[in-house]
């Protein structure tokens, strides 16, 4: 499977190919060229447990950074629906449903619908993104998310000129989610984007990661991957988007105005009030790394925010 260079992206950030093709890729590609029976013990190795998606495009964008182990990724969540303690997200969504699911495409669009999430899956090539995640409480992971640009369904969708920006919302159902029982948050969790960084390439509406289909507690089976932003934007099972003439007020803008804005671009210059920003714990690594303007991305989305003061605009 040949790895696309992003025309956007500095050489220096592409992952080399040695590094990039490691064995899971290579056993990946085994199992499509049905090889899979010659290497029974590696293979199980390199699986997960999930069902295994086919991938159109693979494209390398954390340059030489290793990539975080799935065992980490998929047990040490931010899922608030479940519990805020993050070991405890992966056991307690283990019996959420995922199916029937529907996704409504609401507002300011020429085509109001409502699709089935295989129905909507279908129209899009997958592709694997390899993406720094910098979660605001200091910690980061590098995933291999597997999905396919926002901007497609926007397209499709039709936008109104007024339309301005993007509001998407999680499930709302305390039956499944424990979490939601509680006031911590305001429920559902609401997210939002300008119209220009929802269909900017490197927005993504994610429906897997390491090849498999996404696990429930990543947020199945469909949730948004904004790369140069904090983790909290990245929203996850997504039942309805919206598309809105007004700047959507978020979930956590509505828990701390102050401390969470609603651009949330990674910015090691611009503190948490209550922590510093400049460095980060990469999970599986023990020092901390410098935190890296819009998370490593500023060459693809600096100039969506030109003439923008970042410290007012958080
Ligand atoms: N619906 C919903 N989406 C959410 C969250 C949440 O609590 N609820 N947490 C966010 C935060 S703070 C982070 S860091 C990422 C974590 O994603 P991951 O568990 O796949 O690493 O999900 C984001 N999306
Ligand atoms: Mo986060």
């Amino acid at each position: 499977m040949p790895i696309k260079k992003d025309p956007d992206i500095k050489p220096s950030e592409i992952t080399p190919k040695e590094v990039y093709c490691n064995r899971r890729q290579f056993m990946a590609a085994s199992v499509s060229a049905a090889a899979a029976t010659a290497f029974p013990t590696l293979l199980d190795a390199e699986q997960h447990g999930g069902t295994p998606l086919k991938i159109e495009k693979r494209t390398g964008y954390a340059g030489n950074e290793e990539q975080t182990s799935y065992k980490s990724a998929a047990g040490y969540n931010n899922f608030y629906e479940f519990s805020t303690n993050k070991e405890d997200v992966a056991e307690l969504s283990k019996g959420f449903r995922t199916r029937p699911w529907t996704v409504s495409i609401e507002g300011l669009v020429k085509k109001v619908r409502v699709y089935d999430i295989d129905e909507l899956i279908k129209m899009f090539p997958l592709e694997e993104r390899i993406y720094r995640l910098r979660c605001v409480e200091g910690w980061s992971m590098v995933i291999p998310w597997v999905g396919f640009p926002l901007e497609g369904i926007i397209r499709m969708s039709e936008p109104d000129a007024k339309a301005k920006f993007v509001e998407f919302t999680t499930i709302h159902d305390q039956s499944q989610m424990p979490g939601q029982r509680r006031e911590v948050l305001q429920w559902p969790y609401v997210e939002g984007l300008r119209l220009d960084e929802a269909v900017h390439p490197l927005t993504i509406l994610s429906v897997g990661m390491y090849g498999e289909v996404l696990p429930n507690q990543n947020g199945a089976p469909l949730r948004l991957v904004v790369p140069w932003k904090y983790g909290f934007k990245s929203i996850k099972s997504i039942v309805k988007i919206r598309f809105t003439e007004q700047m959507p007020v978020s979930s956590w803008m509505k828990a701390g105005p102050l401390e969470y804005g609603f651009y949330a671009n990674v910015n090691p210059e611009v503190d948490h009030p209550r922590w510093s920003q400049a460095t980060e714990r990469r999970i599986g690594e023990f020092f901390r790394r410098k935190t890296l303007m819009f998370n490593g991305y500023s060459g693809q989305v600096a100039s969506l925010y030109a003439g923008m003061d970042l410290r007012k605009n958080f």
